[in-house]
């Protein structure tokens, strides 16, 4: 069965790789998890139900920043750094299983009233993208990182 679910997500969702102009960006640096020791700013994202506030940051190259990640609406919702295909990618699989828990570096789950914090180092200069990839928060629940020249 397992073999089966990646043939369904390109039946499904064929027209989700064609669309986005940033598709081309799939090989997007998005950065590593980061040294706490090495932190230089500290950025406060709250969710709401659907979005999150701010949905745009700036941070410059290379640096390492503490995201503080806020679940302030009455529902589930995750965060995922990422190219946008690879947000696209979890979408897709959020879909045919909503609840799976998830361990990635680049991922934070939370519940309602939850706080979670993500010590991250960004890469070169470019956009990196991040959203909740969970069904019905997708579309509207998007942000972006401009990471900016030194
Ligand atoms: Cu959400």
């Amino acid at each position: 069965m397992s073999r089966i679910i990646p043939l369904l997500i390109l039946v499904l969702f064929p027209s989700d790789s064609h669309t986005s102009a940033n598709y081309s960006a799939a090989n997007v640096d998005i950065g590593t998890p980061g040294n706490v020791n090495k932190v230089v700013r500290t950025i406060k994202l709250t969710q709401v139900d659907n979005m999150f506030l701010p949905a745009e940051i700036t941070v410059k190259e290379g640096e390492t920043v503490r995201l503080v990640i806020k679940n302030g609406g009455n529902h589930k919702h995750e965060m995922l750094i990422g190219s946008m295909a690879d947000l696209k990618k979890a979408a897709g699989m959020r879909r045919i299983s909503p609840d799976n828990v998830h361990a990635e570096a680049n991922l934070m789950q939370l519940e309602p009233g939850e706080q979670k914090e993500l010590i991250w180092q960004f890469a070169g200069a470019g956009t990196v993208d991040f959203a909740c990839p969970l069904p019905g928060h997708f579309k509207k629940m998007r942000g972006k990182i401009f990471v900016e020249k030194k």
